[in-house]
C-alpha cells in the first residue's frame, strides 16, 4: 500500500484520468501500477534504494511521472535531467549528484550511453524494462531526501537543491489550498520538468488534486492554442515570455481564430504567471485581450512558492502579493535590520516547511545561505500597501531569460574555452520577449574575428540553447574598476550604446 500522501491521494482517484493526449488517456491506477513496477526494477531485489540518486531523462507525460514516482517508491532521490542539455552538462549533473542509475528512453539514450559507460553507471531503458512482480517496497519517512534540482546561481557551476518529501508535500499543499485546485481541473503541461514551476506547480498539484494533465513536449504554441479553443483547460500556468508569445499570436490570427481562443482563455478559472517579472504592460494587455486577470506569484527552487497574489481579491500588476499559507517572509535591509515599514526595500528571507534542506555536497554554501534559519533568497523586494513587489536581484551575475535562471559565471567559463576569446563578461540585457537576453562582451585574441552566429554555433555542443548568447560585443578592453575587477554595470552600458 503506498504511504506517501501523494500516492494515497492517487489511490483515492484511481479511476480518474491523470494524463490525456491525442493517443488516449492514462488513469491514476496506471500511474500507481507502473511506478510500482519501476520501483521493483530499480530495487533489483534490494529492499530500499536508501536515497541513492537516480538521474532520469524522460519526456513530459505519463512515463516521466511513472519514473519519478517509481524512484520515490523505491526510496531513491529523483534527479530530473534537462531535455535541452549538452553532453558536458549531463555529465556534470550525473556526476555531481553521484547518481548510481541513469533512466531514459531508447530514443534519448544516445545522449547518455557514453557517460554511463565512462562512469560505470547502470543505464535503464524504459522500453526494455520487462516486469518484476516480487518484492516489498520500502516505507517512506517524509523526512527523507526526495529530489535534487540543479539551479544556476552565484557559483560558476549549478548547485543541487535537495528537497525532502515533506518539503515537496508542503510546496504542493500550500498551492492546492491558495489556488483552490479541484479534481475537475484540466491543465496543459508544457514547462520543462527539471524545475519547480513544471514539476510542482503544474504536475504535482494537478496529480495531488485528481485533475487531468495534457502533456506537451515543449511550448507548442499552435497545438496549445487549438486546445484552448476547444475549451480543454480550466487552469493555465506559464512564464511571462509565453504570455508575450501568446499576445503576438492572438494579434496576428484571423478574427475567427482569435475569437475562439479568447473564448477559451476567458472560460478558464485561473491563469498564472511566474518564474520572472511579469511587466505590468503585459499583465494589462492580457486583461484587455482576454478579460483574464493574471495571478502573479514569486518562487524559487530552494523554497517552492513564497508569495502570491490572491485567488480571490485584487491581483495587482507589477506585484507578487502576500506570503502563501505556511510561508514566513521577512525583508532584511542593507543595514542588517529587519524591515518593519512599508516602502523600505530589503532582501527577501524565507522560513517554513517548504524550504529545501541543503545544497547537495556543499555544506559551506548551505550554511552561508541561511541567516538564523531564514533562507536568503538574494532577491530584493518592498512591501507597498500590503503587497510585495520584487525589485530585482542582489547579484548581477544572475540572468533570467524566458523564466530560466542562468549564471553569467557559468557561461563566461565556457566562453573562455573559445580559442579566439581572451577575456569576456556576460550580462543580461533587457529584452521584450525574454525578459533578459544573455549578452557577451568579449576581448578577442590578436588578429582574430568573431561573429555572433559563429559563436552561437560553437556554443551548441557546450551550453543548453537558452544559455547561448543572443548578443555579442567585441571590445578592446573590458571596463574595470581601480581594483582591476570587471564592472558589470559598465558592461551593460556597452550594450545600451550599441
Ligand atoms: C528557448 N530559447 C531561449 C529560451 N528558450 N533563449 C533564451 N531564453 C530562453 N528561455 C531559444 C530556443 O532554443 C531557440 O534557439 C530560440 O531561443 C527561439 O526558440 P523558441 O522556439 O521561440 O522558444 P521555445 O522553445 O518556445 O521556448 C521558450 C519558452 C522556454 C517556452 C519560454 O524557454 C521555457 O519553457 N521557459 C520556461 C522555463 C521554466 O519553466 N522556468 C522555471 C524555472 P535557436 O534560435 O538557437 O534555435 S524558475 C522556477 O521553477 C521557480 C521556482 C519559479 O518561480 O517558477
Ligand atoms: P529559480 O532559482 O530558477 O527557481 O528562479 C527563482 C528566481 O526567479 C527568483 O529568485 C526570482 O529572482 C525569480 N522570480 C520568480 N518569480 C518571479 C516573479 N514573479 N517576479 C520576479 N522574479 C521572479
Amino acid at each position: 500500500m503506498p504511504e506517501l500522501e501523494l500516492f494515497k491521494r492517487a489511490l483515492a482517484h484511481e479511476n480518474a484520468v491523470a494524463f490525456r493526449t491525442d493517443h488516449g488517456e492514462r488513469h491514476y491506477s496506471e500511474l500507481l501500477e507502473c511506478s510500482e513496477q519501476i520501483a521493483r526494477i530499480l530495487l533489483d531485489g534490494g529492499r530500499d534504494l536508501d536515497e541513492s540518486r537516480i538521474a532520469f531523462l524522460i519526456p513530459t507525460g505519463f512515463d516521466h511521472t511513472s519514473a519519478q514516482w517509481g524512484i520515490w517508491r523505491a526510496g531513491g532521490v529523483a534527479v530530473p535531467l534537462c531535455l535541452a542539455a549538452t553532453t558536458p552538462e549531463y555529465e556534470y549533473t550525473i556526476t555531481d549528484s553521484d547518481a548510481s542509475v541513469v533512466f531514459t528512453t531508447r530514443e534519448l539514450s544516445e545522449k547518455l550511453v557514453d557517460i554511463c559507460k565512462q562512469h560505470n553507471l547502470r543505464l535503464l531503458i524504459l522500453e526494455d524494462l520487462g516486469s518484476e512482480s516480487n518484492g516489498e517496497l520500502p516505507e517512506l519517512n517524509p523526512e527523507r531526501r526526495a529530489m535534487i534540482l540543479y539551479t544556476s546561481g552565484t557559483t560558476s557551476k549549478p548547485k543541487g537543491v535537495v528537497s525532502t518529501h515533506r518539503n515537496i508535500q508542503a510546496q504542493i499543499e500550500m498551492l492546492v489550498k491558495a489556488w483552490e485546485w479541484q479534481a475537475d481541473d484540466r491543465i496543459p503541461l508544457f514547462l520543462p520538468l527539471h524545475h519547480i514551476h513544471g514539476i510542482i506547480n503544474v504536475m504535482s498539484c494537478a496529480l495531488w488534486s485528481g485533475a487531468v494533465i495534457e502533456p506537451f513536449a515543449g511550448f507548442d504554441l499552435e497545438r496549445i492554442l487549438k486546445r484552448v479553443a476547444d475549451d480543454a483547460y480550466t487552469v493555465f500556468m506559464a512564464v511571462p515570455t509565453i504570455y508575450v508569445k501568446l499576445i503576438q499570436a492572438l494579434e496576428t490570427q484571423s478574427a475567427e481564430q482569435r475569437d475562439r481562443n479568447i473564448n477559451g482563455f476567458q472560460k478558464m478559472r485561473l491563469m498564472i504567471s511566474g518564474s520572472a517579472a511579469l511587466p505590468a504592460s503585459i499583465h494589462e494587455k492580457w486583461t484587455e485581450l482576454t478579460g483574464q486577470k493574471l495571478l502573479e506569484r514569486y518562487g524559487m527552487t530552494e523554497i517552492g512558492m513564497g508569495l502570491s497574489n490572491p485567488f480571490h481579491g485584487e491581483r495587482r500588476p507589477g506585484a507578487v502579493g502576500q506570503p502563501l499559507p505556511g510561508v514566513e517572509i521577512r525583508l532584511k535591509a542593507e543595514t542588517g535590520e529587519v524591515v518593519t515599514n512599508e516602502d523600505e526595500p530589503g532582501e527577501i528571507q524565507v522560513k517554513g516547511p517548504a524550504v529545501f534542506s541543503e545544497y547537495w555536497n556543499r555544506p559551506e554554501v548551505t550554511a552561508e545561505s541561511f541567516e538564523d534559519a531564514w533562507f536568503r533568497t538574494g532577491d530584493m523586494a518592498v512591501l507597498e500597501t500590503g503587497y510585495y513587489r520584487i525589485m530585482g536581484r542582489l547579484s548581477v551575475d544572475i540572468i533570467k531569460s524566458g523564466g530560466y535562471k542562468l549564471s553569467a559565471l557559468e557561461i563566461e567559463a565556457v566562453l573562455l574555452q573559445h580559442p579566439d576569446i581572451s577575456e569576456c563578461a556576460v550580462i543580461g540585457t533587457p529584452d521584450d520577449t525574454w525578459g533578459e537576453a544573455v549578452s557577451a562582451a568579449v576581448v578577442l585574441a590578436q588578429g582574430t574575428d568573431l561573429e555572433l552566429e559563429a559563436l552561437r554555433n560553437w556554443c551548441r555542443d557546450r551550453l543548453s540553447v537558452y544559455k547561448i548568447p543572443k548578443r555579442l560585443s567585441c571590445v578592446n578592453a573590458l571596463p574595470r574598476n581601480a581594483m582591476g575587477k570587471v564592472t558589470k554595470p559598465a558592461v551593460k552600458d556597452l550594450f545600451a550604446e550599441s
